[in-house]
């Protein structure tokens, strides 16, 4: 794998879901040793920091069926400025999240540099409510919709452009927890789904040779990697805030990170929904560095 400039940014973001703690996510990984895995691969790193997250009153502020709206679209424009200004200069970004509503500003300032961005969304859900299908009101249950150009209008436009994304450069891996409105979604849209049946029936090797062919095959000029730690079955990552059982195992998802680290497709990435309060003791953002090192060129000898 060629050796990186990796910018690392903490997004200690919450408002996206209503369970505390997932703000907690970056220093979490940080603990764990993220950028000290990445500097024993040889690459260079720069830690850029955390956004800055202005805490606000504790009680949810749920307007409609968008919770804590303002707040999202607040990060999520800081998040692409500062996304936007990583890619400029030409390094990789690696965020550390927070709960999975910040992959709207991260898509936001990726998307725009590039013609044909694809997504591996790695995750147990399908993240691709609007506020029409949303059971919860949890935007984090939303950035793949929102970043399809589907949703409220002030997260659908941050940095004034939409769409982000196009739905035949989706691949989902590991669905488990997909809502009526989200199986709608996909149906319509055509979007490509590995869940869980497709992993145990195919195996994960053919999974990840059919969803990298596949981007390959859209032609994409650059594959953004949203890997939710929720993806991977909580036997292994119990502290994250909406746990699926029957999810992919550790060796599975080491298996992905280095097929992905040897096809040299991925182009940034962020990882989400880490909740030390929820956890035992740091064993999800354990987890979380360990595919890190086998995403950025971790061999086992
Ligand atoms: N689909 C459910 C909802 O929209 O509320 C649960 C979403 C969980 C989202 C986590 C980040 O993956
Ligand atoms: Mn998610
Ligand atoms: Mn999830
Ligand atoms: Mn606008």
């Amino acid at each position: 794998m060629n050796k990186l400039a990796i910018s690392v940014i903490g997004v200690p973001m919450d408002f996206g879901q209503s369970r505390r703690g997932v703000d907690m996510g970056p220093s979490a990984m940080r603990y764990a040793g993220a950028i000290q895995r990445l500097e024993a691969l040889g690459h260079e790193v720069k830690d850029e920091g955390d956004i800055t997250v202005e805490k606000f009153n504790t009680e949810d502020q749920l307007n409609t069926n968008l919770r804590n709206l303002n707040e999202v679209i607040e990060i999520s424009t800081k998040l692409a400025d500062k996304i936007s200004e990583v890619v400029a200069a030409k390094r990789f970004p690696l965020v550390l999240g927070g709960d999975h509503s910040i992959a709207i500003g991260t898509l936001a300032g990726l998307s725009k540099n590039y013609e044909n961005l694809g997504v591996i969304w790695y995750d147990a859900h399908a993240d691709m409510n609007t506020e029409e299908t949303s059971p919860s009101g949890n935007i984090h249950g939303m950035p793949l919709a929102v970043s399809m150009g589907l949703g409220h209008d002030a997260l659908v436009n941050i940095h004034d452009y939409a769409p982000k994304v196009k739905p035949e450069n989706i691949v989902i891996i590991g669905a488990r927890s997909v809502d009526p409105g989200e199986r709608q979604l996909i149906k319509e849209k055509g979007i490509k789904v590995f869940t869980m049946h497709e992993i145990d029936k195919l195996g994960m090797t053919e999974v990840m040779n059919q969803a990298m062919w596949y981007l390959r095959d859209r032609e994409v000029d650059g594959v953004h990697l949203s890997l939710d730690l929720d993806g991977l079955d909580p036997l292994y990552t119990p502290g994250v805030g909406t746990p699926v059982p029957g999810g992919i195992n550790y060796r599975e998802s080491h298996l992905a990170m280095e097929m992905l680290a040897s096809s040299n497709l991925i182009t940034s990435t962020e990882f989400v929904e880490v909740n030390p309060i929820l956890d035992e003791k740091n064993k999800t953002a354990d987890v979380a560095v360990g595919l890190m090192g086998s995403l950025f060129g971790e061999s086992l000898v």
